[in-house]
């Protein structure tokens, strides 16, 4: 990993505040997930499971974090079981973790090779009655290839029948929604990368260019300031593609007069940044894209107060929902009649603005936290309102990552942000 790992303090403490949630004679079992095959010889740059990260800070591909809680939780038994590389691997490929490094990281003192797993394993499942496994809810829908993981559980299931699986996300959840210091120290690095990223986006967009060369200046920046990369597919989208909610070709030519839609993020210590601005391509907004714009920003500004303990997501979308109507009424997208004739189930202003304004960011960039989740100080979301006009070609979302507080903390509040501010950071490049 190019970036900085967090302190094993951090892990260690995870693991224990974990330990208090978990019934008594129970074992916690989490796999690394699969290398992902991609052609030929090669595979997909490996990114560890994040709950497995966040309890222990390995990084490396097939490892296993196993934790045994015996009777009233005085007996905790941690194993972590590693890879062992053999001459000819280590000739290629270099050297992995030994013991004593994978041990430092995470603080686990008892660290094993992966081939001691499976009698550590059985050993322990005499014991106990409850088997704790990460279900990835993100992958429910893909079974017909399960992951390394799954293949893991589904196994032991059958297996072991008589024993009690239980899915450990909804305690990871709690365990991850209110960051910790050391956690935002790396989101406030992603942050300050993605700005970075930011400011070479402006001083390089031009018309004639090409989505893809600002992609690079983006991807230039998180690498040269020592980001993983990105935290996401970065959406690069000018003129209508910015009305395909997840458009990630960036192949088009930029033209003269368009506005450009970015949702850019650079991951650190795996943690993610989650940003996205709109920008005139020549750098000056036309009258219109100016009083679309402005309308957006407006509702960005008053949705950032609503980011205080007590609120949900729910809350939040259904407030921009009533100030994205008002300001779409004045924009002359449709008249207070249409809504007031409206009787589909889904209200009017969501043809213009299909998403929710508010997700949880940290390890994942779509982090653990559901819609209903109440929010508590040091909990962190985007704030992300937007408008799409397809029949103008106008795609606007203005999006900050913010820090739940009585005083709600914006991340990106120095980014420039007003039609002036933009149109200024832009003149170098466009005169
Ligand atoms: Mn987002």
């Amino acid at each position: 990993m190019r970036s900085k790992a967090l302190s094993n303090t951090f892990f260690s403490e995870n693991r224990k505040k974990l330990t208090h949630n978990i019934i008594e004679n129970s074992i916690v079992l989490l796999f690394s997930p699969d290398e992902y095959h991609r052609n030929g010889d090669q595979f997909y740059y490996f990114r560890q499971n994040s709950n497995l990260y966040h309890l222990c800070g390995i990084n490396q591909e097939e490892s296993i974090l196993m934790f045994t809680v015996l009777e009233k939780k005085d007996n905790v038994n941690e194993i972590l079981f590693i890879k062992e590389v053999n001459n000819l691997q280590r000739i290629w490929n270099g050297e992995k973790l030994d013991k004593d490094e994978a041990s430092k990281l995470s603080g686990i003192s008892n660290v094993q090779w992966n081939s001691e797993f499976d009698s550590a394993m059985q050993k322990q499942l005499a014991t106990i009655d409850n088997i704790y496994f990460h279900a990835s809810p993100n992958l429910k829908s893909f079974d017909d290839c399960p992951t390394s993981n799954m293949r893991r559980i589904n196994l032991l299931k059958s297996e072991y029948p008589e024993k009690n699986f239980i899915e450990i996300d909804p305690l990871m959840e709690e365990l991850r929604l209110i960051k910790q210091d050391e956690e935002i120290v790396a989101i406030k690095k992603a942050v300050e990368i993605t700005r970075s990223a930011y400011d070479r986006v402006l001083k390089s967009t031009k018309a004639g260019k090409f989505e893809y060369e600002i992609e690079a200046e983006i991807t230039y920046d998180y690498i040269r300031l020592g980001a993983e990369g990105h935290a996401y597919m970065p959406i690069v989208a000018s003129g209508i593609n910015a009305c395909i909610l997840h458009y990630i070709d960036n192949n088009k030519q930029m033209k003269d007069g368009d506005l450009l839609l970015l949702d850019f993020g650079a991951e650190y210590s795996n943690y993610a940044a989650d940003c996205s601005r709109t920008i005139p391509i020549n750098g000056k907004f036309s009258q219109r894209q100016k009083e679309c714009y402005n309308a957006v920003l407006d509702v960005y500004k008053r949705t950032q107060k609503l980011y205080v303990p007590g609120n949900t997501i729910n809350i939040i979308n259904e407030q921009v929902g009533i100030w994205m109507q008002e300001k779409m009424v004045e924009l002359g997208l449709f008249t207070q009649a249409d809504i007031d004739n409206h009787k589909e189930e889904e209200p009017i202003y969501k043809r213009y603005f299909m998403h929710g304004t508010a997700h949880f960011i940290g390890l994942d960039v779509h982090d653990v936290g559901s819609k209903s989740t109440i929010f508590k100080e040091g909990m962190l979301l985007s704030c992300e309102p937007a408008i799409y006009i397809e029949q103008e070609g106008i795609g606007i979302r203005i999006e900050t990552d913010i820090i739940v507080g009585n005083k709600p903390n914006d991340l990106m509040a120095d980014f420039p942000l007003s039609v002036d501010e933009i149109e200024e950071a832009m003149i170098t490049s466009n005169t």
